[in-house]
């Protein structure tokens, strides 16, 4: 049974391959994705290494010249995605949406040139590239010691109720009509609503009036929120692109030091009620919803005994591990999108950290009901939490990705 699952997660990685990069699944996202891309990277890297260096060549490749690596590569026009390129409209050779996602690549190459030390040649050509991108996010989005997002999908989670105060703020009343496709691919109750695509939209036409200047977008754009999960996400990426540097032979570009100056601001998302939690950089207010960023603390060697009792707590809350919302929170939601789902991917992400931080029973039943899902379910992009239904579209590259990686090579268990 595994095997053959090992064969579909196989050919999902080379089905959704378009020649040098992975969309994330045919239909709902049919351009290159940035963290997915690099999910995408650490799955190829277990059958094929030279394929998986592509992944990441090809990703940043495409690196704006003030370092930023875009969320989207529009590599061709595809009418089944809005926004499409001629919304953003940012002007770049290929085109590419306005604002980055989180920086995992450098965790997951560190990952993939452990595994075959030979590519050491590609990992060196990489570290500046990846060095100029996390310069960028700490130049043109940490503020008050945090990385702030200026746009929700920047974060990767899209809905999540993290944004619900910052985004009360966007006017999202007059961006004239526009179709969505995303509904005609999937069921909408499990999508962001018609009020959130509004807002979202605003502020894409927000950057794109203001000449997609990533420094303005934050110190003055319509909003700006810190968010827990990209903040643990970039200070592990340091950790990691340093450890890279040092594999490949070359220098780490000040990442050990910049992982040290981002520890040292934590402090402005630890909420006093006791959890790591996202904040209106605008408003200074705490959302107030204990959410999957904070899940990726460990990553970051951020744990504490608070997060301890929460982390205990959300286990036995639901079936399957890791929910996206504290679940037992009235605004828990099972099946939209990331208001309570479980999503494959990131749980790998939580339990590498889960991991690190010697939590290796937590780690393992992450891995283990994430298995449990995909057998149940198949390579599905998220999954109710409480029941194991799959949600979201097929066929999905991370999900197939992490099969491989995660749940079948080891990472993540117990050494
Ligand atoms: C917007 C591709 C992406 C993921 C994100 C996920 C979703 C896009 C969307 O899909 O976002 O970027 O249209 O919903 O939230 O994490 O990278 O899989």
């Amino acid at each position: 049974m595994s095997a053959d699952l090992d064969a579909r997660a196989r050919a999902i990685l080379t089905g959704n391959d378009r020649g040098g990069y992975t969309v994330p699944t045919a239909g709902l996202y049919p351009f290159q994705w940035n963290w997915d891309s690099a999910f995408a990277a650490w799955g190829f890297s277990t059958f094929d290494a030279d394929r998986a260096w592509t992944e990441l060549e090809t990703l940043t490749a495409h690196q704006w010249p003030d370092g930023m690596i875009p969320h989207i590569v529009f590599h061709r026009d595809d009418e089944g995605y809005f926004p499409g390129p001629g919304v953003w409209g940012t002007g770049r050779p290929t085109p590419t949406s306005g604002i980055s996602q989180p920086p995992v690549a450098a965790t997951m190459a560190r990952m993939i040139l452990e595994a075959d030390r030979s590519k050491a040649p590609r990992a060196a050509a990489l570290v500046p590239k990846l060095a100029a991108w996390h310069r960028w996010w700490i130049r043109a989005r940490v503020r008050e010691g945090v990385v702030g997002i200026v746009h929700p999908w920047e974060s990767g989670r899209d809905n999540a109720f993290d944004w619900d105060g910052g985004m009360a703020n966007v006017d999202g009343s007059n961006v004239g009509a526009y179709q969505r496709r995303d509904t005609s691919h999937v069921d909408a109750s499990m999508r962001p609503t018609k009020a959130e695509y509004d807002r979202y939209l605003a502020q894409v036409q927000w950057g794109k009036a203001h000449g997609w200047d990533q420094v303005k977008m934050a110190d003055e754009g319509p909003f700006l929120v810190a968010d827990p999960g990209t903040t643990f996400i970039l200070i592990r990426a340091c950790d990691d692109l340093a450890a890279l540097a040092a594999a490949a032979g070359v220098a780490d570009e000040g990442a050990a030091e910049m992982a040290e100056t981002l520890r040292g601001g934590l402090g402005t998302i630890w909420n006093p009620d006791g959890y790591w939690d996202s904040r209106d950089l605008r408003t200074g207010v705490f959302t107030g919803i204990l959410s999957a960023g904070a899940w990726l603390c460990w990553l970051a060697g951020a744990g504490r005994p608070e997060m301890d009792a929460h982390l205990a707590r959300a286990l036995g809350g639901v079936r399957y591990a890791m929910p996206t919302v504290d679940p037992t929170l009235p605004a828990f939601d099972a099946r939209r999108y990331w208001r309570g789902p479980t999503w494959p991917f990131y749980n790998a992400l939580i339990a590498l950290g889960l991991r690190d931080a010697g939590k290796a029973a937590e780690a393992e039943r992450l891995r283990v009901d994430t298995a449990d899902l995909i057998r149940g379910g198949g390579f599905y992009e998220y999954f109710d939490p409480t029941d194991g239904t799959p949600c979201g579209g097929k066929d999905f590259t991370w999900t197939a990705a992490i099969w491989l990686a995660w749940i079948r090579s080891g990472a993540g268990r117990d050494a």
